[in-house]
C-alpha cells in the first residue's frame, strides 16, 4: 500500500460494486487492529490463540461504518438526497455521521429509551431527524420500509445490500492479517446482517461465491485474487432474551442489557442459517449476567473495553472451550463489533464506584496502601 489509508472502498475497490462514477463517501473507516489476547487464555487455561477485531475503533466507534460507507456512497450515486434508518443505537449513530459527510438529510427511528446513551448523542450531535419511537426496533425496521415505499427516502439499513457487501470486507482483514481463516469466528447476533456479511466475505475470498460483481463470468477479481484457502466455521452469539435463531422463530418481546441486540425479528434470517450451517458452526446464547461479566472480564485482563453487546462474542467462547466444543490448539477471532464508550451508564453501573476523599496526602496514601500489589 502506497500513501495514507483512505477507507474500505478504496482498498477492496476490486471486490466491491463501485465504479469510477460513485462517489467515496468515506471517513477512513476499517483497517481496524486484530488483537491478540494473552491474559484471556490463561485464564481459561486452555492452549489457544484467541484474537479480537476491534470494531469499536471504527470512526463511529462501531462495525456499522463498514457497511455504512457503501450504503451512503451508493445512495449519493443513484441521487439520493434523504437516508432513513431504523436503531438499536449503532446504525442511527453511523448514518448520521456519514449523511453529514456527505450532506444529505438523515431520518432515524430508535426504541424509546432502549439505546445507550453514547449512540443517542452520536444521533443528535451530527444533525440527524431523531425519532424516538413507542416501540422495539422491529416495529422501527417494519415502520422504516413502509414509509420508503412512498418516501423519497434510502433505507440503510442491513436490508440495503450495499450495507453487506461493506461489512464483507472484515473478513478480507482478518485473512491479509492471519495469511489465512482461523477456525472459529465467533460474533453477536442481533438483525443478523453482520455474521451474514462475514460468510459472504470469506466465501468470496476462497472463489465459493462471488455475488457482488458483474464480471464472474470471465475474469473475476474475487475468483482470481484468492485471499485463503479455507473459511472459519462460524458462531453466532445471542442474549438469551433476545435469540430467536435459538428459539427456532421470531421473539416479539426482546429484552437485554445488550440493547444493540435487543431485536426479535432479524431481517436477515436466511443468509444467517446459511452461514451456521455451510460452515458447520453453531448459535448459541448467553445471559446478561454472563454477557456483562465477560465485557468486564475483557477490560480487566486485556485493556480493551467494548460493548455488551460485543461481549456476548467473548462470553460465548469462554464457556465453549470450558465445555470443550472449542478444542486445543484452535485460533479463534471474536469480532468487537462497539465500543465500551458507546454505553457508559451499563459500564459504571457494573464497576466499583470511585471512592471520594478529602484532597489530602493522607487520605489519599491509605487508600493507595489498601490496593497497592503485595
Ligand atoms: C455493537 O444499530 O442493529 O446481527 O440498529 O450495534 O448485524 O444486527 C446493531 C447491531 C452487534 C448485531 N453488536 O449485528 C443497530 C443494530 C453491536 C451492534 C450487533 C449490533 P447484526
Amino acid at each position: 500500500m502506497t500513501g495514507h489509508y483512505t477507507g474500505l472502498i478504496n482498498r477492496y475497490r476490486a471486490r466491491l460494486p463501485v465504479s469510477e462514477a460513485t462517489p467515496v463517501i468515506t471517513l477512513n473507516e476499517g483497517d481496524t487492529p486484530l488483537v491478540e489476547f494473552f491474559n484471556l487464555p490463561k485464564l481459561l487455561r486452555k492452549k489457544v490463540r484467541i484474537l479480537g477485531k476491534f470494531e469499536g475503533l471504527n470512526p463511529t466507534g462501531s462495525f456499522k461504518d463498514r457497511g455504512m460507507t457503501m450504503a451512503v456512497s451508493k445512495a449519493v450515486e443513484s441521487g439520493s438526497q434523504a437516508i432513513i434508518c431504523a436503531s438499536t443505537g449503532n446504525t442511527s449513530a453511523s448514518a448520521a455521521a456519514y449523511a453529514a459527510r456527505a450532506g444529505i438529510r438523515c431520518f432515524v427511528l430508535i426504541p424509546e429509551g432502549k439505546i445507550a446513551l453514547g449512540k443517542l448523542s452520536q444521533a443528535m450531535m451530527h444533525g440527524s431527524v431523531v425519532i424516538q419511537i413507542r416501540g422495539n426496533f422491529d416495529d422501527g425496521m417494519r415502520l422504516v420500509q413502509e414509509l420508503a415505499e412512498t418516501m423519497p427516502l434510502d433505507i440503510v439499513n442491513s436490508i440495503n445490500p450495499f450495507r453487506l457487501q461493506g461489512q464483507k470486507t472484515i473478513a478480507f482483514e482478518v485473512l491479509q492479517a492471519l495469511g489465512d481463516a482461523p477456525d472459529y469466528h465467533a460474533l453477536p447476533v442481533g438483525n443478523a446482517g453482520n455474521i451474514s456479511a462475514h460468510w459472504i466475505g470469506y466465501s468470496e475470498a476462497v472463489g465459493k461465491r462471488c455475488g457482488s460483481c458483474n464480471q464472474c463470468e470471465n475474469d473475476c477479481p474475487h475468483l482470481r485474487d484468492k485471499l485463503a484457502t479455507r473459511r472459519p466455521i462460524m458462531i453466532g452469539y445471542q442474549a438469551s432474551g433476545a435469540a430467536p435463531f435459538m428459539r427456532g422463530h421470531m421473539v416479539d418481546e426482546p429484552e437485554t442489557v445488550a440493547t444493540a441486540i435487543r431485536i426479535g425479528h432479524p431481517v436477515s434470517w436466511d443468509m444467517a442459517w446459511a452461514a451456521k450451517n455451510e460452515s458447520g458452526g453453531w448459535f448459541d446464547e448467553r445471559t446478561d449476567e454472563e454477557i456483562l461479566h465477560a465485557q468486564k472480564l475483557l477490560a480487566e485482563s486485556e485493556g480493551i473495553f467494548c460493548e455488551p453487546a460485543s461481549a456476548a462474542s467473548i462470553a460465548g467462547v469462554c464457556k465453549d472451550l470450558e465445555r470443550g466444543l472449542i478444542g486445543d490448539g484452535s485460533t479463534i477471532v471474536c469480532t468487537l463489533t462497539g465500543h465500551g464508550l458507546k454505553d457508559p451508564d451499563t459500564a459504571i453501573e457494573q464497576s466499583t464506584k470511585p471512592v471520594v476523599v478529602d484532597a489530602k496526602r493522607g487520605a489519599i496514601e491509605s487508600v493507595i496502601a489498601q490496593h497497592l500489589p503485595q
